[in-house]
This record gives C-alpha cells, structure tokens and sequence, in this order.
C-alpha cells in the first residue's frame, strides 16, 4: 500500500470484548461503525482474541457493510479472514503470521501493520514490507492481557527515530496525553479504552478526541 495523503492520526480499535452476544449484534455493529464513519475516523481495527473464525468473519462482513469507502478496516491477527471480509488490510504481533507471510496472504495493496516493543523489534520490522510499525505500550494499559514493558514518550522518540514509515503509539493513551504522543513523533495514536467504554458513545469520543488533537475544530 502506497499512502495517498497521511496516515488518520486516531486509530481506534474495536475489540470485540466491548460487543454483546446478541441476536442484534451485526446491526449494532453497522450503526457504530456508521457512526464512527461520520465522526471522522479513518482506520479502524477490528480485534477479537477469543471468536470463532466463523463469527470473526460474520462481524467483519457487517463492518465492511458500513464502513464503505470513508474507512480504512484492519483486521488483527488473521490475514485470510482480512482478504475474506474485504477489508483493507491485516494487523500482526510478534507472536502471530510472520508479516511477509501476511503480505503473501493479503497481497501487494493492502496493508500489513506490525507491533512492536522494543527497539531490536522496530529494527526488525522497519526492514519489512509492512506499511506501518506500532510501538508500544506507551504508558500502562489494563486492555491488555500480559502487556511488555512500558516504553513511555521517549520509546515513541527512539521509535521514530528509527523509521520512516507511519508510526502508530498504542497503550494507555487518551484524549489528554495523545498530543504528547504524537509531539514525540508518532503520525497515529491507537485506543482501545478511551473510545470503547461501556456505557459510552464511541463516535462521541472519537469526535472529542479528534478534537483534542487539532484534527478538527474545537468549535466544529
Ligand atoms: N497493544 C499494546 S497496548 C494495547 C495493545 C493491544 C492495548 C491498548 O488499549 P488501551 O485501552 O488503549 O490502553
Ligand atoms: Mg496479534
């Protein structure tokens, strides 16, 4: 993938621990990712550590549905799942499809997105065919099981440092610390808890928070 303009700057990452098991499931599904659609996010991953292959797709189908053409869609873990729902591209840890096995599964235009920890790791991936490095976590996260180490702002300084390539910072970040992450370098900043709170609006956050990175307007 060749990125005609820049990477969005809010990368927002639905796991599917914030969806219910329920009969409605896929029409919640399209109307949030509708609704983040229209609040202005560009790239949107989908992660689902425990479904069936199955139902991994059954979602992924309904989000393609209603993202259209506004939104890019990232699937963790599973390249032939990404190619199946049609989505844009795959998203891979350390311990997942190697990237170049996800590049042959997903091909040469979509994207394959890499995780990465530590510096020897970025070292790594910035010598593979993927279209962006992530670098976390940032700060402490209690989303994720068995986390590495923080690597803090200046692990997203020494990161950019040592890639070209987009830069997404994911861990611990909000609406108040995600300027600071991307005044250290990073292009993105990826959320899980800050925009996927039970009880909360999504697309309200992800307004908000596109707010207090400058994306939009204060007074929009
Ligand atoms: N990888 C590193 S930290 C993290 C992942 C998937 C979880 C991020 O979640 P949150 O809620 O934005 O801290
Ligand atoms: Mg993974």
């Amino acid at each position: 993938m060749v990125w005609n303009g820049s990477f969005p700057a809010l990368y927002p990452i639905l796991d599917a621990a914030f969806l219910a098991d329920v009969p409605e499931r896929a029409d919640f599904l399209r109307r949030l990712v509708g609704d983040l659609a229209e609040a202005g996010v560009g790239i949107l991953q989908y992660r689902n550590k425990t479904g069936s292959e199955a139902g991994i797709l059954v979602d992924a189908r309904a989000m393609r549905e209603a993202a259209d053409e506004r939104m890019l869609l990232i699937l963790n873990d599973w390249p032939e799942l990404a190619v199946e729902a049609g989505f844009d591209g795959v998203h891979v840890g350390q311990t997942d499809a190697n990237p170049a096995e996800a590049r042959r599964i997903v091909g040469p235009e979509s994207i394959v997105g890499i995780s990465t920890h530590n510096e020897a790791q970025l070292r790594a991936a910035d010598a593979k065919r993927v279209d962006y490095i992530a670098i976390g976590p940032v700060f402490a996260t209690a989303t994720k099981e068995n986390p590495d180490p923080v690597v803090g702002l200046d692990g997203v300084r020494m990161a950019r440092a040592m890639t070209c390539k987009p830069l997404v910072a994911i861990g611990g970040i909000t609406a108040v610390n995600g300027v600071q992450v991307l005044d250290a370098g990073a292009d993105s900043v990826a959320v899980i808890s800050a925009i996927f709170m039970r009880g909360s609006k999504p697309a309200i956050l992800a307004v908000e928070f596109l707010r207090s990175l400058g994306i939009i307007r204060r007074d929009a």
